[in-house]
């Protein structure tokens, strides 16, 4: 019970840190809702589809054409509009953050408040990996930086933050092995094991699915594998993940690059841990 309540101030402070403008309303609403006045969700009520939309918008028009392809769903036209943007000198990279990731930014917020569904988030998915992978075939052969595998938590469904960390991870020169979603912790260690590798990916986006993470990361440490496990997602924060050993917690695919540089450069994950801090 005492180290659940740490956890929990820990993740508040963290949240404070990240978004003191929301933190503050969220304290001042629950302040006042103890006091009986009545508070409407500024949230629920203000953010329209289109101002989502406009939110997560590219400023490059050829960009902003690739993010809409995405949001409907539109494989053909991902696959025409990324194609001709990567003949016209575009780096494949800047393609993959700056307009395929907003395009799937907007439909899951969309989702999220429910004016999505579940077919368009999947339509949109792959969508997203028919850009990734033309962007990808673009960047070719890279030298290889280091070996990784990618997983989701066993349980967890969730691919889509994972696949654009493995392609983001691939972009930066890494061989990454991905080993999909709903992964126990036995299938990555026997992974490790086999494969030589020399980090590890995990992410998760269900508080019920986490434990997951922690579980493999002691797995392979009982095996003898001195196998660091970047951890990722939306579930996981710092102060959870910083709860075991063998482990460092990353917020963006960018934290996962600088991750994976240092553990495969020979750092160990104490160091690699205090340097993303
Ligand atoms: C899309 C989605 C789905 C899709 C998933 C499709 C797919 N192929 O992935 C579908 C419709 C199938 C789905 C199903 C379910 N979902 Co859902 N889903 C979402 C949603 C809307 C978006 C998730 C997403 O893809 N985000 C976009 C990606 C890009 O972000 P990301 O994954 O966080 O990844 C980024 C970073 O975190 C980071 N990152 C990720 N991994 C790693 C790893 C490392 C090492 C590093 C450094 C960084 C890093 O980089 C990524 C890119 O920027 C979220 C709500 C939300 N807004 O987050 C709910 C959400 C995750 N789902 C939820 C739930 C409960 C479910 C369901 C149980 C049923 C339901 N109620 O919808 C089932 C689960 C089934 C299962 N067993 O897994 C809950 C989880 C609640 C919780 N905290 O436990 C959420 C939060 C919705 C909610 N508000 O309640 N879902």
């Amino acid at each position: 019970m005492v180290r659940h309540m740490d956890l929990l101030v820990e993740e508040l402070l963290e949240f404070r840190a990240r978004d003191p403008t929301r933190y503050k309303r969220l304290i001042q609403e629950g302040m006042l809702t103890e006091l009986g006045f009545e508070i409407e969700s500024k949230a629920a009520k203000v953010a329209t589809v289109d101002e989502i939309k406009a939110k997560y918008r590219p400023r490059d028009v050829a960009y902003a054409s690739i993010a809409d392809a995405v949001i409907a769903g539109n494989r053909a036209k991902v696959e025409e509009l990324v194609t001709a943007s990567i003949s016209k000198g575009k780096d494949p990279l800047d393609i993959v953050t700056n307009a395929l990731m907003p395009g799937i930014q907007t439909q899951c917020e969309l989702y999220d408040r429910g004016d999505a569904f579940v077919p368009e988030i999947l339509m949109s998915n792959a969508a997203m990996q028919v850009g990734i992978k033309i962007a990808q075939e673009k960047l070719g052969d890279v030298p290889t930086k280091g070996k990784i595998a990618s997983f989701v938590a066993e349980g967890d469904l969730h691919d889509i933050g994972k696949n654009i960390v493995v392609a983001i991870l691939r972009a930066n020169g890494f061989d990454v092995l991905d080993l999909g979603r709903d992964v126990s912790a036995d299938t990555v260690v026997a992974a490790a094991k086999e494969k030589g590798l020399q980090m590890i990916n995990g992410s998760t986006l269900m508080s019920t699915t986490k434990a997951g993470l922690k579980k493999t990361a002691e797995t392979l440490e009982e095996e003898g594998l001195k196998v660091p496990i970047a951890c990722g997602g939306a579930a996981v924060s710092r102060g959870y993940v910083e709860t075991f050993n063998n482990s460092i917690y990353g917020r963006s695919p960018l934290d996962a690059v600088k991750i994976a540089t240092g553990v495969c450069s020979g750092k160990g994950w104490e160091e690699t841990r205090k340097a993303l801090r």
